[in-house]
């Protein structure tokens, strides 16, 4: 501050919501991902990123055991003395049993409903899962360069069948890929460094942040060894029958419960994978047909394959999306892809932003108390000093702060009163 200036008694706070020209509160609920206490982006960067809720878990207990309801309240009060809400769980675990459908699943099924049910006493009742075996999101490189100097995460299927076929040497794998596709992960796969396998390796199968999994070379080969008999009818079958038991227990205590796509949306080790189209998420939601089995609508992961288009999902699935992340992809014909700007990539962002906000109106005019639907930017790529910072892969602060920003602009665009068409 120059010298001889002096700061007013009262500093007027820029981000007033006085004024309804300054913030309109305004679209979907803001939010944002949080690691919890130890998340290098902390709830006061939340704060000033302009989110207004918290989308967390207790990931300090993450394997299926149920959180105790005081951990939970513990945990409530930090994001409240913040001045944020915690409004999404993402996400509650799925023990591989459930998956599997072995006789451990019964119990661990419970374990889940009783989680959800402690959660929704406590007023948090949009709960976020998947039903990925194995591995839950996967990209085969975590700093890929983007043409404006940013780092962004990249799926590239070629590295990925590299990594498959000839480094992990997935029994009978050469099946799922086409010749030519074997002969590229060949090339690949010989031109690679011992430290660049290294890396490879730790990123695919090491677990990103926010899955419970995370394997070894050896570990991974006995998952996927657990799967061999298991189908994607199978387990299609293990999910409608978790659904039967936990939906009936979500309606009971008013939680929403919201499935998260497959990331990407197509099987990976040759394991089943029935959560990725458009007519996936029709049979699951068919299965068990009730407004608390509901979807999380995940533009970046649905957006990787080429037939999900995302603002027809909006209008199909609408009253069901209880839980929106909203991120970019760049598509190539091979199925690899990279994240891009969140309003620069394949899925169009504005017409995403639209239809949700219609189905908003949609909810208010019926008088569903839920109808504020919540969002949160997914993903963002490292910029700035991001890119010398220990961040959690996808989930540094400026490239989200970024993401949510634009979004943020997006939403305030559609329901300006001067366009005549206010939103919610
Ligand atoms: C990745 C995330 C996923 C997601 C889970 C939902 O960034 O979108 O880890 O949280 O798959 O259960």
């Amino acid at each position: 501050m120059p010298e001889g200036m002096k700061l007013p008694a009262e500093m007027p706070d820029s981000t007033a919501d006085a004024s309804p020209h300054v913030v309109r509160d305004i679209g979907l609920e803001q939010a944002w991902r949080w690691y919890g206490p130890s998340d290098p982006v902390t709830l006061a960067d939340i704060r000033q990123a302009g989110a207004q809720a918290v989308v967390t878990a207790l990931h300090e207990t993450y394997d299926g055991r149920p959180w105790a309801s005081d951990a939970i309240a513990t945990r409530k009060s930090l994001i409240e003395q913040a001045g944020l809400t915690w409004s999404v769980v993402e996400s509650i675990p799925i023990h591989p049993s459930i998956k599997l459908g072995t006789d451990e699943a019964a119990t661990y099924t419970d374990h889940f409903a009783v989680m959800m049910e402690r959660l929704a006493e406590q007023g948090i009742q949009t709960i976020c899962y998947n039903f990925m075996p194995v591995v839950d999101w996967t990209r085969t490189d975590l700093r890929y360069p983007m043409r404006n100097g940013g780092l962004t995460l990249r799926f590239d299927a070629i590295d990925f069948a590299a990594y498959d076929l000839f480094i992990l040497q997935r029994a009978g794998g050469q099946a799922d890929y086409s010749p030519a596709m074997v002969e590229k992960a060949k090339r690949r796969a010989a031109a690679l460094s011992d430290d660049a396998i290294t890396t490879l390796e730790t990123t695919i199968i090491a677990g990103l942040p926010g899955s419970e999994l995370s394997h070894s070379r050896e570990s991974i080969r006995q998952k996927i060894a657990d799967f061999a008999a298991i189908d994607d009818a199978a387990i299609f079958a293990n999910l409608t029958n978790f659904l039967r038991e936990v939906v009936p227990r979500a309606e009971a205590c008013g939680a929403r419960l919201c499935l998260h796509p497959d990331d990407p949306p197509f099987s990976l080790f040759g394991l089943p994978r029935v959560v990725s189209t458009e007519a996936d998420y029709r049979a699951i939601l068919d299965s068990v047909p009730s407004p608390a089995n509901g979807m999380t609508l995940c533009a970046g992961s649905l957006g990787s394959r080429a037939d999900n288009d995302l603002p027809a999902m909006v209008r199909t699935f609408g009253d069901r999306i209880h839980f929106v992340h909203l991120r970019n992809v760049a598509r190539e014909p091979d199925g690899s892809f990279i994240e891009s700007d969140h309003l620069g990539g394949d899925v169009d962002m504005v017409a995403v932003l639209a239809a949700l906000l219609a189905e908003q109106n949609k909810r208010r005019s019926a008088g569903r108390a839920d109808w504020r639907i919540p969002m949160r930017p997914d993903h963002g790529p490292l910029l700035l000093d991001d890119q010398t910072k220990t961040t959690n892969p996808g989930y540094s602060a400026i490239g989200r702060l970024k993401g949510l920003a634009e979004l943020r602009g997006i939403m305030t665009t559609l329901t300006h009163p001067s366009l005549g068409q206010e939103h919610a």
